[in-house]
């Protein structure tokens, strides 16, 4: 997905200055054991792109296997939506990302002008998957063998996401005792957390690797994590509501352990 780093192990993310912030906070935060080390900036020789550059997580690993959960029960921030609101911009890629899962989804009149807003578009994606109800959603697999899929934006009950994580760890049965661990020790961490108790974490990942011998999970991509206003406070588990700033983040873990415990009672 991104580019080698100069540094054997490492990585390159193109920059985002709201992300390069959160990692900075993150290496002297409680969560730092479980996100990607933070290796400083990088900018190319011609001066026009700058990287952040990271600890390569899957440099550890076998022909690892690779899954991505975005976490919360919201994907897209609140000014996102009040910018829609004051100046509703159509997104015809919206419109048509929408039809080619379901041509049923448009109103007559979104089919009429073919386009959709971003929040309508990001809410809708919301409740076809996981995301609403469960607080996260698979988002992409990678299999040993490379072969890869984002194929699972209509993944959306217990169910069907727990067939989905046991098809991920198959051949792989040590790695869920091992996910169930990990995913405890993120949860007990967050609740420690300074960083998890000032910001808002919208759109963001726990990274899933495994391979014979090992598995771990790590928080990544911040882009869209905010600090939250001075004067609010959230629980990461209360219901969301415009202006709450709650992102469900806690929900999205807690299924999360729940599911593969079910998986472990199989
Ligand atoms: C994508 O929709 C993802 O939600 C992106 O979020 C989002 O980027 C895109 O918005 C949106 O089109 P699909 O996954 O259904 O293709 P992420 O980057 O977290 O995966 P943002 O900008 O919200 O991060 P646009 O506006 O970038 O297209
Ligand atoms: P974006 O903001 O473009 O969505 P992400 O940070 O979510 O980027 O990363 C996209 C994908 O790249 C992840 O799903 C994961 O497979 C891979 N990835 C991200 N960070 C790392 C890392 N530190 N080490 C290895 N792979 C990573
Ligand atoms: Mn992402």
């Amino acid at each position: 997905n991104f580019k080698a780093g100069p540094d054997q192990g490492t990585i390159l993310k193109k920059l985002c200055l709201k992300e390069e912030k959160c990692f900075k906070v993150l290496m002297d935060d409680a969560l730092r054991p479980f996100v990607p080390e933070y290796k400083g900036l990088i900018t190319s020789d011609d001066g026009e792109c700058s990287y952040i550059q990271l600890q390569d997580l899957l440099s550890d690993f076998v022909s690892p296997c690779v899954m991505d959960c975005k976490i919360g029960v919201r994907t897209y921030l609140e000014e996102e939506l009040a910018k829609a609101k004051e100046k509703p911009k159509l997104r015809k890629d919206m419109y048509e990302k929408m039809c080619q899962i379901d041509d049923t989804a448009p109103t007559d009149e979104e089919h009429k002008i073919k386009g959709v807003t971003k929040p309508r578009y990001m809410v809708w994606r919301e409740t076809i998957s996981s995301t609403a109800t469960l607080g996260f959603r698979i988002e992409g697999i990678r299999k040993s063998d490379g072969t890869s899929s984002k194929d699972f934006k209509t993944v959306k009950t217990r169910e069907q996401v727990m067939k989905e994580f046991s098809d991920f760890t198959e051949s792989f049965p040590h790695a869920v005792p091992k996910y169930i661990q990990r995913l405890k020790a993120i949860r007990a961490t967050l609740e420690n957390s300074n960083f998890f108790e000032t910001h808002e974490v919208i759109g963001s990942s726990l990274l899933f690797v495994h391979d014979k011998y090992n598995a771990n999970v790590w928080l990544i991509d911040f882009a869209k994590t905010l600090k939250l206003p001075d004067n609010i406070t959230i629980t990461h588990k209360d219901k969301w509501k415009v202006g709450n700033h709650e992102d469900g983040y806690l929900i999205g873990v807690d299924n999360l352990i729940s599911i593969f415990k079910s998986i472990l009672e199989n």
